[in-house]
């Protein structure tokens, strides 16, 4: 398949100033007449042909300034629509498609979900509705018409304001008409038609107009879309308030859809969700949930403005839509929520994603120079790693110049497709500053490293901190140049006094900025050996490497007014005990003791004053997180072991306290999902997945009357994921009745299917073969796909990674029956043997088997002809 570079990237030869869509709804035989208005483009060649964009489409019929063109006059394929001889002045151009949205299984374009007509068409999926010139520089004014029977398709939803609607005379049809006057991209068009029921209310911006807020849901489900509802009320609030955005039509509607490949989308006031965003009630929704939820109705939310009404010329600047507005939705949940404990959240995600692809085969820049299938793109890289640029931006700049750089951004660039080098212009413009070196962030890929080490010279009262930094290699890039890392930083004293120490390498937020690829810096004035609080908030996505003893950590823990790093600080020095247990060191008894007692000190004095806090603390790194750690010869099965017995050692040693927070912390009344609630109880089920490790009994009793009792999905589901940890017939049993609780609601089936997939026992695989003969499951939904075969793939370490290589295989075969249906999802699945080069030789064979089996099937998908190479390269 053929690779497309940034550096081939050309204006397109014609433009398409306005189209007209006329969509006559039908099962499987939906046509659709497109109008499109264009002319040549000032900027494209002079002679060039016309080309459109297809996708699986027949062609009906095409006319050209509405005379109908013969056979010889245009090249058609399923792909592609050719006219060798288009007009050099503005002409009207009328093509008819037919397309069968039932059979549509890949999810992109028009297709099915549960009933309802709905589409998905990013990146590429208009292609598959009309032939179009389908790339994000090409913005036009779009009207659509939709027509569909009635009663199939109740209620009619297209971009922008409604404009007239009515019956079809003489038939069961109806129609409406929808018009966007803003121009968009293609990627941002959607309708939906279907029988839904709806919630929403009147929401008045900050210049006084007035917008109909809508989410439509499946008939009956109404009283769950009040949350989200709530949460884009909150988004448009802080976006007028925190970015001065105002919303521009008069109506935003949200649907949710059963069938989805992704989370969410942004289309231009008409954004379809997987109904997982959207849906919830406390019956069936956990606190993480409705945090979920909300991050992500803000996230498509802030898109009208990045993405919307500032989009990307190109699919290479897919970070500049996507890190900022994820940058928006952190900053969004932060401001709602606790924002140390967000923070901490991200980071856990950016490192359990986004190193781990840093450092796999797919590791590839923030933004990417090739792809040959960019529906791969839509990464951790992209996403999470493209907001944490957009942060040290920030953070090296400061609050107001970012603000004013990002009015400057969205002013200057509004209605335009633009590039990531127009965002930077204006921080450059507003600051004066040169961010050339800055933007090595966008093109470099891998996690640098950082290696620090403090120097105390007590005759002179200094304390030197000397920085190191090196890149690995990755894919494509052997060498590495020095990044510009802002490190926000202080100086703790053992007992937590404040120290008068000052640098003046250091700025007034406490940022030194390291861009060399050594440095050294200097503090004066410092009468005590100091602990050193690095990267405080986490001010970039790096590695840290500090030379300092575990009790020196701990003071961190214990003193640091920085919660990131007292947080960091318990989590490195779990880090080396189990990266230390897992790879066979004995002798480990007084440093595991030592820990407890800190988390013990640490329970007595902050657990109750900020739960949510606590139970970050006290949950260890993942077992994914120990493998990346180690980073070669992994052997899964030890660092379950390990993980297994500090658990069990540090609940042994603070069972006192926990038991006694468990009961502190039991709530009583009706639930709320608000952060501090929330927090509550998850350091309550932190502290029974604590108990359960050091006491099985005991655990198990804890656990049942706890599932008996919780009035809650978030209580109910902690107690069933601590009993899956431990084998038994109360397990089987509680598993079974939860099954048969929920078996009409598929989003819970959803977390039944995830906890057994993650089962790290060796009755896992067959449990999670049996499990997709249930009722529930379907290999056509993305979601039950991605919570059973994801689950296993992803979060199981031992039983995924098994040594005989079954897991492996499952994988490689479930891949490849996706695939026929949905390359996207089969893809994304995939990518869980990204770690396979990290395991240990047996596995790594049997994973490099799985990987040449699905490698040499003919008629692979792109999605997956492209992770497949990569991965094996
Ligand atoms: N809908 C996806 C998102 O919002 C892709 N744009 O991230
Ligand atoms: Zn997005």
């Amino acid at each position: 398949t053929p690779i497309v570079r940034l550096e081939d990237y050309r204006p397109s030869d014609f433009l398409i100033d306005h189209l007209e869509l006329d969509v006559r709804l039908h099962p499987t035989q939906t046509r659709v007449v497109a109008t499109l208005r264009m002319r040549p483009n000032p900027e494209g060649r002079p002679d060039a042909p016309l080309v459109l964009d297809g996708d699986e489409l027949n062609l009906k019929a095409v006319s050209l300034d509405g005379r109908i063109l013969t056979g010889e006059e245009f090249d058609a394929s399923p792909q592609s629509l050719k006219i060798a001889q288009a007009p050099r002045q503005p002409f009207t151009l009328t093509i008819e498609t037919e397309i069968d949205p039932t059979a549509n299984t890949k999810l992109m374009g028009l297709y099915r979900s549960g009933g309802n007509y709905c589409t998905q068409c990013e990146a590429e999926g208009f292609r598959r509705i009309t032939y179009f010139l389908d790339r994000p520089d090409i913005l036009s004014v779009y009207t659509t018409r939709i027509e569909a029977e009635r009663s199939e398709a109740p209620v009619l939803l297209g971009n922008g304001n409604p404009v007239e609607s009515g019956p079809v005379e003489g038939t069961d049809r109806h129609y409406a008409v929808w018009h966007d006057p803003h121009p968009k991209p293609s990627y941002l068009f959607a309708l939906v038609g279907g029988s839904l029921g709806r919630v929403g209310k009147t929401f008045t911006t900050m210049s006084g107009r007035k917008v109909e807020l809508a989410v439509y849901v499946e008939p009956g489900k109404e009283d769950r879309a009040d949350y989200a509802l709530d949460a884009l009320e909150r988004s448009m609030r802080w976006d007028e308030r925190v970015f001065g955005r105002e919303y521009d039509l008069d109506v935003f509607n949200i649907v949710a859809v059963s069938d989805f490949n992704m989370g969410a989308m942004e289309n231009k006031g008409l954004n379809i969700f997987n109904d997982k965003y959207v849906l919830a009630s406390p019956e069936t929704a956990t606190d993480q949930d409705y945090a979920n939820i909300e991050a992500i109705i803000a996230h498509e939310y802030f898109h009208n403005w990045s993405g919307n009404r500032v989009t990307c010329r190109d699919w290479f600047q897919l970070c500049l839509k996507e890190g900022l507005t994820v940058f928006r939705d952190q900053e969004f949940s932060s401001d709602e929520r606790s924002r140390p404990v967000h923070r901490i959240a991200e980071v856990k995600t950016l490192r359990a994603r986004q190193f781990l692809e840093d450092a796999s085969p797919l590791a590839h820049p923030v933004r990417p120079s090739q792809y040959r299938e960019i529906n791969n793109f839509y990464t951790a890289t992209v996403y999470e790693k493209g907001a944490e640029i957009v942060r040290m931006l920030k953070t090296i700049i400061g609050d107001d110049d970012f603000r004013r750089g990002m009015d400057l951004y969205f002013d200057r660039c509004d209605g335009t497709a633009a590039t990531v080098e127009d965002f930077l212009a204006a921080f450059t413009d507003v600051t004066g500053r040169d961010l050339t070196q800055f933007a090595r962030w966008y093109e470099q890929s891998g996690t640098p490293r950082v290696a620090v080490k403090g120097h105390y010279d007590e005759a002179a009262q200094t304390y030197r901190l000397d920085f190191t930094q090196n890149t690995p290699p990755t894919p494509g890039q052997p060498t590495k140049e020095a990044m510009a890392i802002p490190v926000a930083l202080g100086l703790v004293s053992h007992d937590g006094s404040p120290l008068g120490a000052a640098c003046d390498r250091v700025d007034a937020r406490g940022v030194f900025l390291f861009d060399e690829p050594a440095d050294s810096i200097t503090f004066t004035n410092v009468p005590a050996l100091p602990v050193p609080s690095l990267f405080r908030g986490f001010s970039a996505p790096v590695k840290l490497s500090l030379d300092l003893p575990n009790e020196e950590l701990l003071v961190l823990l214990r003193h640091d007014t920085d919660s990131f790093n007292r947080w960091q600080a318990a989590q490195t020095v779990a880090m080396r005990l189990l990266a230390a247990l897992s790879t066979g060191a004995q002798k480990l008894d007084e440093e595991i003791d030592a820990f407890s007692e800190a988390l013990c000190a640490f329970m007595d004095s902050d657990a109750l004053a900020d739960p949510a806090f606590a139970a970050l603390v006290l949950t260890l790194p993942s077992e994914a997180d120990v493998a990346q750690d180690i980073g070669k010869d992994v052997d899964p099965d030890a660092i379950h072991r390990a993980r297994t017995d500090m658990r069990r050692r540090i609940g042994k040693a603070s069972s006192q306290r926990l038991h006694g927070l468990y009961e502190a912390l039991a709530v009583s009344g009706s639930y709320s999902p608000d952060a501090e609630s929330a927090g509550r109880r998850s350091l309550r089920n932190a502290c029974l997945d604590l108990l359960a490790a050091a006491d099985r009994s005991m655990g198990e009793t804890l656990a049942v009357t706890q599932f008996e009792t919780a009035s809650n999905m978030t209580d109910r589901l902690a107690s069933l994921s601590v009993l899956t940890t431990l084998p038994g017939a109360a397990r089987e049993e509680t598993l079974s009745r939860f099954g048969e609780r929920y078996r009409n609601e598929p989003l819970v089936l959803d977390k039944w299917f995830a906890l057994q997939a993650a089962i790290p026992e060796d009755g896992t695989l067959e449990r999670v073969t049996r499990l997709m003969e249930h009722p529930g499951f379907s290999i056509a939904n993305p979601n039950r796909v991605r919570s059973l075969i994801g689950s296993f793939a992803m979060l199981n370490q031992v039983q995924f990674n098994r040594t005989d290589g079954a897991g492996y295989r499952f994988l490689a075969s479930i891949v490849l029956r996706a695939d026929a249906l949905n390359p996207q999802l089969a893809a994304r699945l995939l990518t869980a043997f990204s770690t396979w080069r990290m395991m240990e030789g047996t596995r790594r064979r049997h994973a490099e088997e799985a990987l040449q089996s699905i490698a040499q099937k003919p008629n692979l998908s792109r999605d997956v002809g492209d992770i497949v190479s990569r991965t094996l390269d």
